[in-house]
Formats: C-alpha cells, structure tokens, sequence
C-alpha cells in the first residue's frame, strides 16, 4: 500500500515524482509478519508545497503551446517519507508498474514512464538513481546537492537543477576567509549530503590553510550519547564560527538541545538546507541562533502557484487522502467519514518519551475551515527557493521532452543516434537529449545543464537572520556568491546590514589562538592544527613589525633589534670619544705630560750651560725631549672617531716618535759603551765625535721615515667599520693594513731599545756623570716591562678599550723614559744647583763636547 499516490488520469506519458511529504516511517516491529510497507507520520507541509508545485507545473506545461505542443504529460508522484527504503521501495514501483517484480511498467499500466522527477535529499537520490541508473531512467533531481551525484559513471542518468554542494562548501570557505576565520567548528547530519559536504568542506578549508576545530554529526535516529558528543565538542571549543551543514528535519533535535544546554555566543553557518527553514527560523530560538549566516537558492515569485495551492479542498478530492491528511493536519481535526488516520506522531524526543506534535482531536471537520486564516509552510510564498527548482526540475524534463520530439541532437550524437517517437521510446533514449540542455525560466533566469548534469552556473544568496519588527526571524539578504563552472564571485558590500550573535553585536572572531603581536613569530605545537601555535619572542638582532609573522627577519648589518623586537634600529657605535670620561683624561694626561717635557725643556734651556746639561750631548736631550712631545701627543690621533687619515698617522707618528727617542738614547748610550770599552782596554780615554752620535740618530729615523713611507704606499691602514651581526655595536676601529710593514716599524723600535738597553748595561759599572746610564738602563727596563704587559692586555680586549690600553702604554712608557731620564737631573738643576759643578759632574768620564 503506497501513500500518497497521485496520478492524472489520461495521459499516455507519465512523469514520475518522489517527495517528503512525510518526515519518516513508522517504526514497527512485528519481526515475524509478512513484510509490509512501511507507514508514514509527520506531515511536511513543505514537501507538500513541493507535489503541489510539480503538479502546478505539468499543468502549466500541458497549457503552454510552445512547448510540447501535441503531447499531454501525467505524473505519478510517491511519498519518500524522508527515508532511503521508501525511496527504493517507490523507484522500483515505478520499474515494476507496482504489480510486477520486473521492470515492464510501461507494458503493464499502457502509460509510458518518461523519467523522475526527486527524490528529495541526497541519500534517497542515490539509492534511488542507483536503481533507475540500472535502467537508464531519466531522474532530476530538485533538491539533492551532495557532490557524489555528479559522477556519471556511478549515477549515468542523474540530473538536477540545484547546484553541487562542491559549490557551497566553498562558498563557505570563501566566506570564512572573508570574515578572517581561521578556526571553524563542523557538524553534519549523518547523511550523504552531511557527510559528503562536510568532507569537501574539510578538504577546501585545509587547502585553504585554515583549520576545522571539530567536525561531528548529528544522529538521524535521535542518540542520547552521539547527541552529547557534538554538543560537548562545541561547548569545549574555542571555535565560535560552526558550519551546520545538514537539513532542517534533522536539525531541530539539535537546536533543541543548543538550547537545553544554553549555548549562546556563537555565530552558525546554515547550509542551504536550513537557512529559511520555518522549522528552525523560529522567534523563540534568536537567542541562540540569532545572525546565522549561509547560503540559499536564489528566491523566485512563481506567478499562478500561490492560487493553485489555495485551490485545495478534501470535497473536490474526496479520495485524494493526501488533502484530507493535510487539511486534518493543518486545522487539527478529523474529516468525517475518511479512512485517513489522523496523524498521531511517533517521534521520540530528547527524553525518550513519546513526542506528540499533534494531538490526537475527536473534533470533526466541517469543511467550513478558512485557509486564509491559517499560517502554514505551505501556504507561504514568500520564500519559495526548493520549490522553484521543483519548477525548473519539471522543465527541464520537458524541455528535454520537447527536444526528443523534434529531434534537436547534439552535433556529437546526430550520428550514432536515430531520432526517437513519442510516446513510443525508451528511456535511454532521453538521456542524449538532457546534454547541453538550455532554457530560461520564467523569471529569465537562463539554465544550462553541463556534462555532470548540474547546473552551470548561478548564484546562492547569502543570508543573515535579523529580528523583524514583527517579532519574527527574518532573512536579510547581505550579498550573493556568483559562480560559473570556472570561476566564482563573493559579493558582500561593504554597507550590508550584518547582524551578529555576540555580546559587542561585532563581528566574532574565531580563532585556536590570538595572531602573535609584533616582536614574536608563530611557533608550531606539535600534532595540533596550524591554527594553534605559541607566540615565540624573536632572537637578537631579529624582528618582526606585522602581528601574525611566521619568521621573524634578520635586521640589515647597520641595524639591531630594539628591546621589543618589534623594530630595527641602527646600531650603537663604539669608538673612544674625546667627550667621554675615559677619553677625555687620556687628552689630558697626554697634554700634560707634553707640557711637563717641555718644562723640562725650558729647564734646560735656562741652564744649558751648566755642567749638568752639557754633559753627555746637550742636543741628544733635546732631541729625546722632543720625540717624547711627539710620542705623548700622538696618543691623541688614537682618540676619537676613528678616520682613514687618523689611522694612518696614528701609528706612523708614534713608530717615528719612538724611533727618534730611541735612536737619540742610543746615541748617547753608544758613546757610553764606547767609552766603557777604551777604560776596560785601559788605553786613552776617547769618546765619540758629537756628529757621529747625531749621524746615527739621523740613521735611524731616515730609515724608519723610508719604511714608514713605504706602508703608507703600499698597504696603508684604513678605517674599519666592524660590523658583526650577532653584535649589538658597529665598532669603528683601524684596520691595520699590513701587518707585515707594521711589524717592521715597531720591530725597529724594539732594536732600538734593546741596543739601548744592552749598551748601558754594559757599561752600568762605568761612574759616569749622574748615573746617566743607570737612569737609562732603569727607563728601559720601564718601557720593555710596559710593553711586554701589553701584549697580553691588548689582545684580551675589545672595542674602545683596545685603543685605550695602548693608550695607557704609549703614555705609561713615554712617562717612564721620561721620568728616569731627566726628572733626577732636574731635580739637582733646580734644589740642589751647588752639585752641578765640573767636580761633582766629575772628569774622568767623557763629559762634554770635545
Ligand atoms: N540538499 C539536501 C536536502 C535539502 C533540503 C533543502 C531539504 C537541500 N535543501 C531544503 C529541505 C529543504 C539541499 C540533500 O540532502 O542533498
């Protein structure tokens, strides 16, 4: 016994239709009995707008004279009940002519079966193309969008006039990045459309690079744990964006249970399947579901149609039990007289008892009942989408009909095919006809069906639930997403009014953790999703200036990070300042000891005829006296920024100064050792000549001048920046040039001073004039024990101390030499003058010019 047949009388060619007019079978468990098939309960007045639409538009074709001019088309239309086993249950019906077990309907009911017009949601397509694919029956869908049915090797007579889900669930991601979501909940119901929309959503989001915080399903047969599972894993979550990718009869357990645990603040994306559904859309659950967003078949105004569902009275169709069912259903009581039973409902609910929808009612009908009055799905057009592509379903089986009849082939089947006659053809032979199908709607919308069988190109509406004045949810259209086979659109403009389900009203974010601010990078967390990271501070010398980086960069060489590492900034430069403290004492000890020598130097002057002076070469003195200014005020040329001409004249004065105080002692010492060696071989006492001591002198500081010109030449010293990248300073310094050279030049110098040192020592018995060459042995001796512990000082520092440390020696050593040279003799020239006399001077030792 099938429910809700409908069948015009008279027509030799028969559209067939699957609907759900009921929400689901009856449970029954009688095991043992012969089976039977199953009855149906819960009344959808939707699926029923849905018959009446397509019965609307077969009438509409039969009128219209364009379009299958000289044929009558029929329909027979079963009830799915929403489930898969009345949906096979009614294909195989229509193969078998309802009596037979074979597929001879046309044969056995004189009608010809043209092809089917269903069946509803997606998992009763697939089961029911899988059987009329068998056949090669002809099947358009109107509301089963899951992707798998474009497959025309697994479905070869599938058609349909909704778009794939492929579509919408990257709509929907296209969306998420729109919002900038990042990290999005999923839930499905535990169907192909569910499931298969969910996965592709899945796959489109990864590619996408955003991630899916869960992803459960709702259970078709209502489950205590399953349920809790999805309701636990958003409750857990930090995702407040949820894509509900499910249709609305098998939503609204959930919504009941989003609401029994009180769960606000999240913002759901609506599949097409949901979002204008009177079910769901209900005032009592804004709360909750408030400012959802998603996407719906465009709306269209079926011109005649809200007439034709007005017309609808049990009288004028006292056998049609399907009026009947519906106008007891929708005025709540019973038609007299009528076998029709009255809808008592089975459903269990979320506390397993029995869920009476409607109540059970000894009230009779009287016929009298006003439809106008009633505020019902099924009367309202106001939002009529699914039922448009009803509409568009039913042509394209007629257009493809009116194509058969004139025989209007494609190019690539004018061949191989031979034209077919209605009403005598089979099936198969419709299928070349529904390629490339093109027509245009009245609305003129133009439709074309591409290879797959879907439809080309469109457009989804996107809507947003608003609160209406009247107290009712309404949707706001807010913008569309355009697709063509190649490419899609997201128009969203800018001045759309969005409402959103938050505690600022503000768009929500949604996000596994908060973008890293500036001055830290992205780190990953093992085995979490990319959405989830640390925020890990960017190294030295590193910085990142946007939120959200993944690495941090590398500041230029002239650059370092600042304390926040959210900026480069230039590097601090080091050199000896003259401003700074340490600096500045430097100039000053070196100014003054200049000054001091040449105090001594007035000194001498003053009293350069005293014994004192004369003694030993009075010009040698002066000449040391002079190198000594010279090697004390170079040090100046190390202070301060250090520039290409300061590090070449740095070295070669202090190497020169040095030189011409070194070679002026050795003069003098040479004359000593001279003088040393005749007492020793007891012969006449002999000095040197005074011009040979200066030739020497003269010697020396020539050949230093030529090697000193020679560096200069051939690898002078220059400025350095040092700029290491791990180092937080640019360092000016001197980079020396050749080593070699330099090496050379102070290598004389340390000649010089050995020479110095090894002639007074051997001559240090000699009494000579005022321990002259004790003093100059003891002054050696200062500057060998200054240098030596340079060495090691100088290499253990860095930066400006560097050049302070060799400061510290060139003044420690020039201080030296000059304090054992001429501070004794000072000291008697000036306090105790009575001691420079010819006798104390002494006379045995070569004492002046000769
Ligand atoms: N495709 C769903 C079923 C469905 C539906 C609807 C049911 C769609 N849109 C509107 C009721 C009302 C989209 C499927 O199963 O393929």
């Amino acid at each position: 016994n099938l429910t809700g047949y409908v069948e015009a009388e008279n027509h030799s060619m028969v559209i067939g239709g699957l609907f759900p007019i009921h929400t689901r079978t009856i449970p029954t468990n009688n095991s043992d009995e012969k089976p039977v098939s199953a009855m149906c309960e819960g009344f959808n007045f939707r699926g029923f707008r849905w018959m009446k639409t397509m019965i609307h538009t077969i009438k509409e074709i039969n009128e219209r004279k364009d379009i299958l001019p000289n044929h009558t088309l029929g329909y027979q239309i079963f009830d799915t009940c929403f489930s898969v086993s009345k949906a096979m249950e009614n294909s195989l019906a229509f193969l078998t002519g309802q009596e037979e077990n074979k597929p001879n309907f046309r044969n056995s009911t004189g009608k010809y079966l043209v092809g089917i017009i269903g069946s509803g949601g997606s998992s009763l397509s697939v089961a029911a193309a899988r059987i009329l694919g068998l056949y090669y029956i002809p099947q358009v869908g109107y509301t089963s969008s899951c992707a798998i049915l474009s497959d025309k090797f697994q479905f070869p007579t599938f058609y349909r006039s909704i778009p794939s889900d492929k579509i919408q669930s990257e709509a929907m991601v296209n969306l998420i990045i729109h919002f900038g979501w990042v990290w999005v909940g999923a839930i499905a119901a535990d169907d192909d459309y569910g499931k298969y929309g969910a996965k592709s959503f899945r796959e489109k989001m990864e590619t996408a690079n955003l991630c899916v915080a869960f992803s459960e399903t709702i259970p078709k047969v209502y489950s205590y744990e399953k349920m809790q599972k999805a309701i636990k894993a958003i409750k857990s979550s930090t995702a407040k964006v949820i894509v509900l990718f499910t249709t609305d009869i098998d939503l609204s357990p959930f919504v009941l249970e989003v609401i029994h645990h009180n769960i606000t603040n999240r913002t759901w994306i609506a599949s097409e399947a949901w979002i204008t559904s009177a079910l769901i859309a209900k005032p009592e659950y804004f709360p909750y579901f408030g400012g959802t967003i998603g996407f719906a078949i465009p709306r269209s105004v079926i011109p005649g149609l809200k007439e034709f569902l007005y017309d609808i009275h049990p009288s004028k169709a006292p056998n049609d039990t399907l009026t009947i069912e519906f106008w007891q259903t929708a005025f709540n009581c019973t038609w007299p007289n009528s076998s029709v039973p009255y809808n008592v409902d089975h459903r269990v609910n979320m506390t397993g008892k029995e869920d009476r929808l409607y109540d059970m009612s000894d009230q009779l009908c009287t016929g009298e009942e006003k439809l106008e009055d009633l505020k019902n799905t099924y009367l309202d057009t106001s939002q009529l989408r699914i039922t448009n592509n009803v509409k568009q379903a039913v042509y394209l089986m007629a257009y493809a009909l009116d194509r058969l009849s004139t025989c209007d082939l494609l190019e690539e089947y004018r061949n191989s095919t031979a034209c077919s006659h209605i009403p005598d053809f089979e099936p198969r032979e419709l299928m070349p006809y529904f390629k490339k199908l093109k027509l245009t709607t009245h609305d003129g919308t133009e439709i074309e069906l591409d290879n797959n069988g879907d439809v080309e190109s469109g457009y989804y509406d996107i809507l947003n639930w608003h609160m209406g004045n009247a107290g009712e949810i309404t949707f706001v259209k807010v913008g569309e997403y355009k697709f063509t086979s190649s490419k899609y659109e997201l128009v969203l403009p800018k001045n759309s009014s969005l409402f959103w389900n938050t505690e600022s009203s503000r768009l929500p974010d949604s996000v596994c953790t908060k973008l890293c601010a500036p001055g830290t990078r992205k780190g990953i967390r093992q085995g979490q999703p990319i959405c989830c990271f640390d925020c890990i501070p960017c190294a030295d010398g590193y910085v990142s200036e946007k939120p959200g980086q993944r690495e941090c960069d590398a500041c230029s060489e002239d650059d370092w990070s600042n304390a926040e590492k959210n900026k480069c900034v230039p590097k601090l430069v080091e050199f000896l300042a003259y401003e700074e403290a340490l600096g500045f004492t430097l100039v000053i000890l070196s100014i003054f000891g200049a000054l001091v020598v040449l105090a001594v130097t007035v000194v001498y002057v003053i009293h350069r005829y005293t014994p004192l002076v004369k003694a030993n070469d009075r010009e040698l003195s002066f000449l040391i006296q002079t190198s000594l200014v010279i090697t004390v005020l170079s040090s100046m040329l190390f202070i301060g920024k250090p520039c290409n001409w300061s590090c070449m004249a740095r070295q070669v004065t202090l190497a020169l100064g040095f030189c011409l105080c070194l070679s002026s002692i050795l003069g003098k010492t040479i004359s000593l050792f001279f003088a040393y060696r005749i007492s020793v071989s007891k012969t006449r006492l002999v000095s040197m000549s005074p011009v040979f001591r200066k030739l020497i002198v003269l010697f020396c500081v020539v050949g230093e001048i030529s090697v000193c010109v020679a560096y200069l030449v051939v690898d002078p010293p220059s400025m350095f920046k040092n700029i290491e990248i791990q180092n937080v300073k640019i360092i000016f310094e001197c980079n020396e040039g050749s080593i070699e050279f330099l090496c050379s030049i102070f290598g004389f110098d340390v000649l010089l001073a050995l020479l110095c040192f090894l002639t007074t020592f051997v001559a240090r018995q000699l009494p000579d004039n005022y321990y002259e060459g004790k003093c100059i042995t003891f002054g050696m001796l200062v500057f060998f024990i200054v240098w030596i512990s340079f060495v090691p000082a100088y290499l253990s520092t860095k930066g400006k101390f560097k050049v302070a440390v060799e400061i510290f020696a060139i003044l420690a050593s020039s201080y030296g030499l000059f304090g054992c040279l001429f501070l004794p003799k000072c000291f008697i020239i000036l306090l105790r003058p009575k001691r420079n006399t010819e006798e104390t001077v002494g006379g045995r030792v070569p004492t002046v010019d000769r």
